[in-house]
């Protein structure tokens, strides 16, 4: 299977390996580049000249659990070690347009969950283990700070919640996670 399933589902197991990512049965599985994350990064002329390299920032493998009204779609998303000019890798970031909550669990590495509410920026610690808690109206993006592994979380999201990129241009995500020697520090998004 490669895509999602048409409802109505029947009751089905979903195995995943936390080493690889791989989700049996499958869903899509999306690819993210830097050609994919326009905007996002503090120092744009970097991104430029990296827009073509085909390295993989993120990746995304769903089930084949469809993003429809009452169902409950999980995805598994595997962020790349590396920084641009000193920001960590990173996901996108989004907005869900129909507000509800969503959970992380963290699966291999370690990470940080950003979010943002248009006003306050917040950041959880997420490794192996660790449910990250995304409320209601919180733009959530999530974050690399190892300088060598993979960092591997499980997503679950309401199907009906919908995804806004559009507001993380808009709005920012109230702050950038950037390297300090071998940690890392939070900046002001426009710092
Ligand atoms: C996650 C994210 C996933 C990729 O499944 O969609 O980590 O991040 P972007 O969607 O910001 O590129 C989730 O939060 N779903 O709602
Ligand atoms: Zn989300």
């Amino acid at each position: 299977m490669s895509g999602y399933a048409t409802p109505p589902l029947r009751p089905f197991q979903i195995t995943f390996d936390a080493a690889t990512a791989v989700v049996d049965p499958a869903g899509p599985v999306l690819t993210r580049r830097m050609a994919d994350l326009e905007g996002l990064f503090r120092d744009q002329r970097a991104w430029q000249e990296l827009r073509g390299s085909e390295k993989v920032v993120y990746s995304v493998h769903s089930s084949p659990v469809p993003e429809t009204p009452r169902e409950l779609p999980q995805s598994i998303t595997t962020i790349s070690p590396g920084e641009l000019s000193g920001e960590l890798f990173m996901t996108k970031g989004h907005q869900h347009p129909d507000p509800q909550g969503e959970i992380y669990l963290g699966l291999t590495g370690t990470g940080g969950l950003l979010l943002f509410d248009g006003a306050e920026h917040a950041w959880l610690d997420m490794s192996p283990g660790t449910i990250g808690y995304i409320p209601p109206g919180w733009a959530h993006r999530s974050v690399n700070v190892s300088a060598d592994e993979p960092y591997r979380f499980l997503a679950v999201y309401p199907g009906s919640a919908g995804h806004d990129y559009q507001w993380v241009l808009d709005h920012g995500m109230g702050a950038r996670a950037v390297r300090l020697g071998d940690a890392f520090e939070l900046v002001p998004y426009g710092g």
